[in-house]
């Protein structure tokens, strides 16, 4: 082990710097860093007496030579890992520290005792689930770098987090209810969104379905049972529970999920959420992101509790904790979550433990408040150990040991998917913006008396000061004002 130990510290060129991880932002980690972060993996699961084959996961207590129990660095809640997928139980388990459920290390490869827990995932399937994470990662990049360059307004990535929204959509059914927050692109995606449905919202020309009258990246849809994305925090939570009310009342076998991080979690809407959701008995899945940050909040400023997930048993809801960068565990804690409240007649929450690699929004400066330290030795920074162990390479390398998957590969779908971002974004940006009319439509049936004479004086407006206007507003856009 030892001479392992010197070999792989050798092996370890160059560091991983917080510099090189941030120019990451808008191109692919490079070849060198994964490989540099990938030892640096193999060298800390050595020392930590956790090589393959040699977990000591779960509850391996006592004697000095055995390995000792991993403990996570998430920065919402440290805990145990453990292989047990056990939901914690309203008043049959009392838990210190509620243990945080994997099936795959950091190193993507699957954990001893995990196997059972594993889910079935057909190639085809699996390598979806993959291919949407890295499309995500790259719409990501360049919607990122089109904000910069002022042709959107707005943007929220979902690096670091790609396995949450993914895995929980890949788990679900069709005909299930799901109320995002704003970091599940991934979602949308594997219910059949395309880049341009996405991007024609971005830019908000007269093909987006809210006619420009949302922030970017508030999508939505019926047809696909995708609640809009709402900024008013916490506001999707009690919508999730009579959602699945609605559910249970039509007598159907479906349910809804809701995404909300670990800082909206604040808000009191939460709280009635899950109370009124197990009074209910709704067949809801409450599933919290906690990434650690909430904008320039970090979870330890927003709470002193032992994460989100305690809060699940003290409203009487099975609860689990998982690591949210394992899809897989995602994957199978979310199929469970969706059996036990169908079966069981009772809502579930989900704590996925994260990490937010970018920063909150193109809004938000993250380099004054993000923690420097990364939470072990021998990572320049905090954002640069998370890196290392993002959803996409995780799941890479598992793919990798099946044989079904290789550096090649996830070239051709990046460059792809960049492509087609690329040309999704001019295409979007080709079209007209909405009529203007659209101000005053959508909102009752027929306008009320005030709008009336607001469209009035809108047109008003317009007919005094249209020189003003040409160039930004087209015949088309004013037409039925
Ligand atoms: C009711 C309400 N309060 C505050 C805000 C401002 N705000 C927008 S996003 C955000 C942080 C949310 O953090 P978290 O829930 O952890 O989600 P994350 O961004 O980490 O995915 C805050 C405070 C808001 N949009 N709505
Ligand atoms: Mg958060």
């Amino acid at each position: 082990m030892h001479a392992l130990l010197r070999q792989t510290t050798r092996r370890l060129t160059r560091p991983l710097s917080a510099a090189a991880a941030s120019a990451g932002e808008s191109a692919a980690v490079t070849q060198l860093q994964q490989e540099n972060a990938l030892l640096r993996l193999e060298l800390a699961s050595m020392r930590n007496g956790h090589g393959h084959g040699a977990h000591g996961h779960n509850r391996h207590h006592g004697h000095n030579s055995e390995p000792q129990p991993e403990e996570s660095k998430f920065v919402g809640a440290r805990s145990e890992y453990t292989t047990d997928m056990h939901f914690y139980r309203p008043m049959e388990d009392a838990v210190a520290r509620m243990p945080c459920f994997r099936l795959m290390d950091d190193l993507g490869r699957i954990v001893p005792g995990a196997e059972r827990h594993v889910p079935e995932l057909p190639r085809e399937f699996a390598l979806a689930c993959m291919a949407t994470m890295l499309r995500v990662s790259e719409f990501d990049k360049i919607f990122l770098d089109a904000q910069r360059q002022g042709r959107i307004a707005f943007y929220l990535t979902s690096r670091g987090e790609e396995s949450a929204a993914v895995g929980t959509a890949a788990a679900l059914q069709e005909g299930d209810w799901a109320l995002p927050q704003y970091r599940e692109l991934g979602l949308f995606f594997w219910r059949g969104f395309s880049f341009i449905d996405v991007a024609n919202q971005l830019v908000a020309n007269e093909k987006d379905p809210a006619h420009g009258r949302q922030l970017p990246l508030h999508i939505g849809s019926r047809e696909r049972r995708i609640l809009y994305v709402k900024s008013t925090l916490g506001t999707q939570c009690p919508h999730a529970s009579g959602v699945a009310f609605a559910m249970k009342r039509a007598g159907g076998q479906h349910v809804s999920i809701v995404y909300f991080g670990e800082g909206s979690a604040s808000h009191g809407d939460i709280p009635s959420a899950l109370n009124i959701a197990a009074v209910h008995k709704c067949p809801t899945i409450f599933f919290c992101r906690n990434n650690g940050y909430a904008i320039s909040t970090r979870a330890t400023d927003q709470y002193v509790s032992d994460g989100i997930a305690q809060r699940g048993p003290a409203f009487g809801l099975p609860t689990i904790r998982i690591d949210g960068n394992d899809i897989l565990a995602v994957i199978a804690a979310t199929r469970k979550a969706r059996e036990i409240t169908l079966t069981e007649g009772r809502p579930v929450l989900i704590e996925a433990m994260s990490y937010r690699i970018g920063a909150h929004s193109t809004s938000d400066d993250d380099s004054k408040y993000r923690q420097k330290e990364a939470p072990e030795a021998g990572w320049d920074s905090e954002r640069a150990y998370w890196e290392a162990r993002s959803p996409c390479i995780r799941l890479g390398r598992y793919l990798a040991s099946k044989g079904w998957y290789n550096v090649q590969m996830e070239e051709a779908i990046r460059s792809q998917a960049r492509r087609e971002a690329i040309e999704s974004l001019n295409e979007a940006q080709a079209v007209d913006k909405p009529a203007a009319r659209h101000l005053f439509t959508d909102v009752y049936d027929e306008t009320s008396w005030m709008q009336d004479e607001q469209q009035a004086a809108l047109a008003q407006h317009i007919a005094d000061y249209k020189p003003h206007y040409m160039g930004s507003l087209s015949d088309k856009q004013l037409e039925g004002l």
